[in-house]
């Protein structure tokens, strides 16, 4: 596909998915395209880097089964931090099996991630039913969801082949589909795309992970940058080093769209 050239403010027109306006136009009042992935066990963590980032960010990126003190005191607590700072909230479930197991993993279990994630993800390794399922749960809560089409991580079979499956699912679906987790712009419909695997600095961990900046990620098609560890890891300055990429990530888009 082409370089996504469009601004955000004209994208909203192509998107008739709740979840997509709401994020959308979360991006444009704030000026963000910043995700923060809060990859912390405690909820008093959590929450604490939550509120330091919040200003800064158009979306929050959960794992809440890293959680260990979990309960529904902290989706509520979570909740009040959105409202307050004016974010949503992606839990990166990473579904992946069939339909009707999805059903229950999405609306039930401790986590009833369906009553509070406004978006949510799922591989496409088990078939469309998955979208199915997930559909039948998220479509009339009025969420949206993202396929795995590409992962960051080195070694990653998501790719070729079964990236253009992914994109040829998410065309079936394009009511609830939103758009992709990816490295890159994918199709040449509309589709939201959010990069992980971001760093100022490139390079990567000991496990896999390979980071690239967030211009080159924007400048790829990444529709919003998910910084983890480049944001939350050196304690204490969360705050200020989401303000940091908050900047780069919406310097990168106004190059890219050329303003
Ligand atoms: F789908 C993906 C992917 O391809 N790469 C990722 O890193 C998801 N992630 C998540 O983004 C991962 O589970 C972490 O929650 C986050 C990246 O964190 P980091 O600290 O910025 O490396």
């Amino acid at each position: 596909p082409q370089v996504q050239t469009q601004t955000y403010d004209v994208r909203l027109s192509n998107h008739t998915n709740p979840a997509a306006r709401a994020l959308l136009e979360c991006i444009l009042r704030k000026r963000s395209n910043l995700c923060v992935s809060v990859d912390l066990s405690t909820s008093a963590e959590l929450l604490e880097v939550v509120d330091a980032v919040g200003p800064s960010v158009c979306l929050i990126k959960t794992h809440m089964d890293i959680v260990e003190d979990f309960d529904q005191s902290v989706i509520d607590r979570l909740r009040v931090l959105s409202e307050k700072h004016d974010f949503l909230i992606f839990e990166d479930r990473k579904f992946a099996d069939i339909g009707n197991t999805v059903v229950l993993q999405y609306s039930k279990g401790v986590h009833k991630i369906a009553s509070w994630a406004q978006l949510t993800n799922a591989h496409v390794v088990p078939g469309s039913g998955i979208i199915t399922g997930l559909a039948s749960v998220g479509l009339p809560l009025g969420r949206g969801l993202l396929l795995l089409a590409e992962m960051s991580s080195a070694g990653t079979l998501a790719q070729g082949a079964y990236t253009d499956a992914a994109l040829a699912m998410a065309r079936e679906h394009r009511d609830f589909v939103v758009g992709f987790i990816a490295q890159r712009r994918l199709g040449d419909e509309d589709w939201l795309i959010l990069t992980p695997g971001v760093q100022l600095g490139s390079g990567g961990d000991s496990m896999g992970q390979q980071y690239n900046t967030p211009r080159e990620v924007v400048r790829r098609g990444a529709d919003v940058i998910i910084v983890g560890r480049g944001v939350y890891g050196k304690r204490g300055e969360a705050g200020k080093e989401a303000e940091r990429y908050r900047k780069e990530g919406w310097e990168a888009y106004l190059a890219r769209v050329g303003g």
